[in-house]
């Protein structure tokens, strides 16, 4: 892609999206020329003709069958890109299981790009093709995007919050990334690749990459990161992730599942929740628990968050 300016559909979502829009396009630009063209019609066939005096208005009272036509062909319209809008939209919302998982943090003005497995990057994300990829997305200063113009996808990336994205990138290549929020001077120049390497490629990567940097403590996987400061934060005085109940909920099998909450709501335990249950655990109390636990807000910082919350994944 060398022309930053033209982005093909390098995905089957992406070509949905097209779809999407140019059906809108069709929809709006019949009603367009429609409307606009009786416009014209009534116009030039209506206009003033001499002598005046012979030309009254007649008194036109109202049609219910074209009123009733009116509305409801039109709702029916919106009803249905309304509709085809969702199906993309919730399609491109939830990952599939699965995924190849990258996390990507932004500050000003680049992308810090973290693999589960310790290896890291800027601007430069690599994925295998041919499947699916699961961004999980974080901000260190102010918001910042990720923008995949050629997925035809979009997320914020936000200070204090985690935010998840997912494409399905079938064709190798490399695809620009944009911060599309106005995040400072230096906002134009955060750009970033995403490279799609063919299966064999990728894999031959990941081990020259594994062995490059196989002698730093760097190397440490996330999830053995955050194994290290859940013990040693104190985590399992409170929280079993084996046997006997504790104090709080035993934490194996929270990934993914259905929490209920103080107050009879229901949410999932995605990678936001996780977060937010260390930092501010009042915010949603489970169902049947006193709200004691503290903050870890000041004593875990927000890179160590993210790794306790890698390893709760992996307690299936
Ligand atoms: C003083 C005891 C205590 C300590 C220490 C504690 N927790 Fe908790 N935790 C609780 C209680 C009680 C709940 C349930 C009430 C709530 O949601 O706040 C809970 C809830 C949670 C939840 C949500 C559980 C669910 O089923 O939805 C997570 C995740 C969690 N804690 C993680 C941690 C981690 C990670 C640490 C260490 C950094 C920690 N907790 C330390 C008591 C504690
Ligand atoms: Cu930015």
């Amino acid at each position: 892609m060398d022309n930053i300016l033209a982005f093909g559909a390098a995905s089957s979502q992406a070509g949905r999206v097209d779809a999407l829009f140019v059906m809108i396009a069709v929809i709006g630009g019949f009603f367009f020329f429609l409307t606009q063209g009786l416009l014209i019609y009534f116009a030039v066939k209506y206009r003033r003709r001499q002598p005046d005096r012979d030309n009254e208005t007649p008194a036109i009272t109202g049609s219910p069958l074209l009123e009733f036509l009116w509305i409801l062909i039109p709702s029916i319209v919106v009803v249905v890109i309304f509709y085809y809008g969702w199906r993309v939209y919730t399609d491109q919302r939830i990952p599939v299981a699965g995924a190849t998982e990258v996390h990507v943090n932004a500050r000003q003005w680049l992308y810090e790009v973290k693999y589960p497995d310790g290896r890291t990057a800027i601007n430069e994300i690599r994925v295998p093709a041919g499947k699916s990829v699961k961004f999980i997305l974080s901000a260190s200063d102010v918001l910042h995007g990720f923008y995949l113009p050629d997925f035809r996808v979009k997320m914020d990336m936000i200070p204090g919050r985690v935010t998840t994205l997912w494409v399905q990138p079938d064709r190798p290549g490399s695809y620009q990334i944009f911060c599309t929020v106005y995040c400072g001077t230096g906002h134009s120049n955060m750009l970033a690749r995403l490279i799609v390497m063919p299966q064999g490629e990728y894999g031959e990567w990941v081990e020259h990459a594994g062995r490059e940097g196989g002698e730093g403590a760097e190397r440490e996987p996330l999830a053995a990161r955050g194994e290290r400061i859940l013990k040693s934060a104190g985590c399992l005085n409170c929280h079993a992730v084996d046997g006997k109940e504790k104090i709080g909920p035993n934490l194996r099998g929270l990934y993914g599942s259905k929490v209920p909450l103080e107050g009879g709501t229901i949410v999932t335990g995605d990678e936001e929740y996780l977060r937010e249950s260390i930092v501010d655990p009042g915010a949603k109390v489970v169902k049947g628990y006193p709200n004691v636990m503290p903050t870890f807000k000041a004593s875990i910082p927000p890179e160590d968050v993210k790794a306790v919350v890698e390893y709760l994944k992996t307690l299936k």
